[in-house]
This record gives C-alpha cells, sequence and structure tokens, in this order.
C-alpha cells in the first residue's frame, strides 16, 4: 500500500491515518464537513503518525474522482454510512473499502475476542479487559468504547491480548477481521435510520462471525429470542451459550445462586462466582458478567484469574453511574442509555420514585416499550432534544401526561432538583444519542454530572 484515503476525521479518521503514517503510508483525508479545521486535523494526524505535513492532504466537502485517482484503498469511518455519496463513489472508482476495523486487524498481532450487541457492550468489554490485565501486562481494549482499534494495533506483538467493543457500523465494511471469540450479547432495534430496517441491524451484528472457523468460539444469549432466531447461521464456528435464566449443561449459566462454566464432553462444572458477589446492580449486568466470563475462558485464561478480576470490578462511567446523594436524592448518570432497550435497564435498576430525564436526537427509535418500563416508578419525565415532542405524544398514548420540556440538560437538572423529595431519585437515562446537542454520550454525561455537582 502507497496511498489511502481515510473518510472521517473524528477519532477512528485520525487514528487510522496516524497508523498508516507510522507505516509510511501516504494519506488523502476527507470529511464532508466544510467548516472543519483542516489545519488542526492536519497536526492531530502528524502528532499521532509522527510524519511529516508531505505525508498527508486533506479534502473537505465532497470528493472528487482527480483526488482519488491513485488510491488504493479507503477507509472508512463507522460514522459514514455504506449508502453514502462518499462510498458510493469509491465503489464506482473500484477502490476497495474497509472499516476502520480492518485496517487495525490487518497490522494488530496476538489473540483477539471482540464483543457486539444491541447493549451491553461497553460493561462486557471492560470487564473482559480488566480480566485480560489481570492475566498479562500486555493487554488492550479498544473499539466502540472510545478507543480506535487503530491507535493501538501495531502495539500489539503475538501474546497481546485484545478486547474490543464493536459496532453494527464498524462491521458493515469488514473484510477479513476475524476475533478468535467473538460474541452477540442482544439483539433489539437500534440505529434503524442507518441500516433502514431490523433485519439488516441484525445481519451487519451477525458478520462479526464471518471469517471464524472451527478453531474459534461465538458466545451467545440463550436467552435472547431474536439470537436463538440466527444461531443456526454460526455453523462454520463453535457456539458457546450463556444463560442467566436457564441452568446449561454446556455452557456458562447461572445455577443456584453462582455463575458456572459447565463443559459436558469434559465433565466439567466450574463456579466462577457468587450472583451476591458481583459488584453492580441489576439482571443486565449478570448477563454482561455470563459474556464476559465466557468469552474469557475460551480466550484461554484461567478461572482463577477470571474471578479476581470479576470479584473487583466495579462497573463503567456513564452507564448507571451513581454520581450524588443531595437533600436525601441520588442523582444517576446513565447517559450511555442511547436507546430504550438501553434506558428500560436504567429505570429498572432504580430502587425508588424516579426524576427521569430523557430524549435526544432521532435514531427512528420507537418509545412504547421504555415508557411501558415505567410502570409507576416514573415520577415526572423532563425532556430534551428532538426527540421531546414524540415521546411525550408516545407517553400521553400510554396514559402518562406527568412530562415537562426543557431548554436544556442543565435546566432539566434544574427542574428536577427543584421537584424531588427525599428518597426520590434523579436519573439522565435518555433513550436517545446525544449528536442533536452533544458531541457524544460522554460529554453528555460529564455536563450531567457537572450540573448536579454544582447544585
Ligand atoms: N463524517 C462524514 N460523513 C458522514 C458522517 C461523518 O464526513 O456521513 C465525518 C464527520 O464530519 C466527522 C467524522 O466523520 O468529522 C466523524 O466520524 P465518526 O462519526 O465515525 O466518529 P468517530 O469520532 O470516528 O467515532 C467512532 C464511533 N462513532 C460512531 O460510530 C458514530 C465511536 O462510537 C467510537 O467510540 C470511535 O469511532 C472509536 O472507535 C460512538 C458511538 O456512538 C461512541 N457509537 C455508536 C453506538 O455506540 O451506538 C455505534
Amino acid at each position: 500500500m502507497k496511498k489511502v484515503l481515510v473518510a472521517g476525521t473524528g477519532k477512528s479518521g485520525i487514528a487510522s491515518a496516524g497508523l498508516l503514517c507510522r507505516n509510511n503510508i501516504v494519506v488523502v483525508l476527507f470529511d464532508e464537513n466544510l467548516s472543519l479545521d483542516r489545519e488542526k486535523v492536519i497536526s492531530s494526524v502528524m502528532e499521532a503518525g509522527k510524519c511529516d505535513r508531505l505525508m498527508i492532504t486533506i479534502i473537505t466537502g465532497e470528493l472528487d474522482s482527480i483526488s482519488i485517482a491513485d488510491v488504493e484503498l479507503a477507509v472508512v469511518s463507522p460514522g459514514i454510512p455504506t449508502d453514502s455519496d462518499v462510498i458510493k463513489s469509491l465503489k464506482e472508482n473500484n477502490i476497495p473499502v474497509w472499516s476502520e476495523i480492518e485496517l487495525a486487524y490487518y497490522f494488530a498481532k496476538g489473540h483477539l475476542a471482540a464483543c457486539t450487541g444491541t447493549n451491553g457492550k461497553t460493561t462486557t468489554v471492560s470487564l473482559l479487559g480488566e480480566i485480560f490485565k489481570k492475566y498479562t501486562d500486555n493487554a488492550f481494549v479498544v473499539g466502540n468504547i472510545g478507543i480506535p482499534y487503530t491507535d493501538m494495533a501495531d502495539k500489539m506483538d503475538d501474546d497481546s491480548y485484545t478486547a474490543a467493543e464493536i459496532s453494527s457500523f464498524q462491521l458493515e465494511t469488514i473484510k477479513k477481521f476475524r476475533p478468535h471469540v467473538s460474541s452477540i450479547l442482544n439483539l433489539t432495534p437500534d440505529h434503524l435510520n442507518r441500516h433502514h430496517t431490523f433485519e439488516n441491524y441484525v445481519q451487519a451484528k451477525a458478520r462479526i462471525a464471518e471469517n471464524q472457523t472451527k478453531e474459534d468460539y461465538i458466545v451467545l444469549n440463550y436467552d435472547d429470542p431474536e439470537i436463538m432466531k440466527i444461531a443456526g447461521q454460526f455453523s462454520n464456528v463453535n457456539v458457546i451459550y450463556f444463560s442467566r435464566k436457564t441452568s446449561l449443561d454446556d455452557g456458562v449459566s447461572v445455577s443456584d445462586g453462582a455463575i458456572y462454566i459447565k463443559e459436558k464432553a469434559a465433565s466439567l462444572s466450574v463456579s466462577v462466582i457468587a450472583l451476591s458477589e458481583i459488584g453492580i446492580p441489576g439482571d443486565h449486568n449478570v448477563e454482561n458478567f455470563l459474556a464476559a466470563i465466557a468469552m474469557a475462558y475460551y480466550m484461554g485464561i484461567p478461572v482463577e484469574v477470571i474471578r479476581d478480576a470479576c470479584i473487583s470490578f466495579k462497573g463503567v462511567e456513564h452507564r448507571i453511574e451513581y454520581v450524588r446523594t443531595l437533600n436525601g436524592v441520588k442523582y444517576y448518570n446513565d447517559s450511555k442509555g442511547t436507546n430504550p432497550d438501553a434506558a428500560i435497564k436504567g429505570i429498572m435498576s432504580m430502587s425508588g420514585p424516579t426524576y427521569l430525564i430523557g430524549g435526544g436526537y432521532d435514531k427512528g427509535s420507537e418509545f412504547d416499550e421504555w415508557i411501558e418500563a415505567f410502570n409507576g416508578k416514573v415520577k415526572e419525565l423532563v425532556l430534551i432534544g428532538t426527540t421531546a415532542k414524540q415521546i411525550a405524544d408516545t407517553a400521553e398514548k400510554h396514559g402518562f401526561t406527568n412530562v415537562t420540556f426543557a431548554d436544556g440538560l442543565e435546566e432539566a437538572v434544574k427542574i428536577c432538583y427543584d421537584k424531588a423529595v427525599p428518597g426520590d431519585m434523579v436519573l439522565l437515562s435518555p433513550a436517545c444519542a446525544s449528536w442533536d446537542m452533544f458531541k457524544s454520550y460522554e460529554e453528555r454525561g460529564e455536563l450531567f454530572k457537572k450540573y448536579v455537582n454544582s447544585l
């Protein structure tokens, strides 16, 4: 490879361009955003790529055939849809299109475990990363979690252990990406504006196992009906199930109040951790533990190491994260609740009457099941963002009318603070992505904590 186009200049684009430059490959950067600070992007790539300016050109706005004439490959950021004009024009010019994780995989070495699913990916991958770190100093946690895989790929060697969080967006343009252990945690409708149908979304996720062989494993949720519908298509790989609801003879499941690994053929039955020893609340977290334990075990990590890491794991930022108690009111940040299913887990984890802050970017989701999950627990729904009106209409349809519109997150926090009484809870769990008002769910969560801590 001599010259590669990198589409998108966010985290993935800068990291991909950096990796290419570090490997002496000339980069053409492209971003649709005309108001991009081109100089800032170029200096970020120079820093990441340890290279000089001559290695980099940048195009903004539209892609023209002259600029891509001698490009051999295009690497696309996950946020760029596969049916966008950019990708169409790359394909028309017969330029192969790789996702950022494919580029990383090309350069990466060592042992790879990759996890996808609608919800729980970040917690599961964080726990898996902690298990790997207990086992070896040579461990990496990468991907959709916020650390681009391309940032780390060329730091790995044959002994490295990598835990990767992989989104449906990243899987759409893989070619040879092949984890030794993969996992699909659960499947509920999400990102339908991008994938158009649930079926397309499911099939994008299923691609995680596309290049796996009988030397590899896929860890699947036995309790998830949508996963069980497609389980038959993974005949190329060893399927390992995990279950919270059914005690499995073969697989990783809950029996007698503990998580067990069982292998029928080897007459193996080993208890890893009692449910009472899990340090984060909610059934969904038991499922995340089951998946991480199964992934770690089939990556060859000893059970004692898995157990030690599980015992000390205390969860991740922005996921039902306790912020503070003020005047007897507990505040929780669940900014990572970026779709209705994740937000249902958020509200289910609250133990008292709740002021709920929701709403945000419109991904084409339906909010009925989220509203139904309120189940008498939500005192008031305070709405922000593009979806506020749609959520309020859905709430009314389900007979929930205690709804207030706020002019932004700070005002929403203030409204909850003014009304909540001792014993109440205030929860930011928006059921929507953040992109209409914030750069990311992290920024939304940080701001929420800032507003709450300055009350
Ligand atoms: N851009 C275009 N054209 C487009 C879309 C975007 O030119 O059609 C440009 C934008 O102008 C911008 C850049 O592309 O300059 C942004 O690229 P990006 O949206 O791919 O964002 P990154 O900063 O590269 O972050 C991505 C993931 N973002 C998305 O998938 C939308 C991050 O996941 C991930 O952490 C990061 O790579 C590192 O791997 C975030 C996310 O919300 C957390 N993911 C979704 C989710 O979890 O639900 C899938």
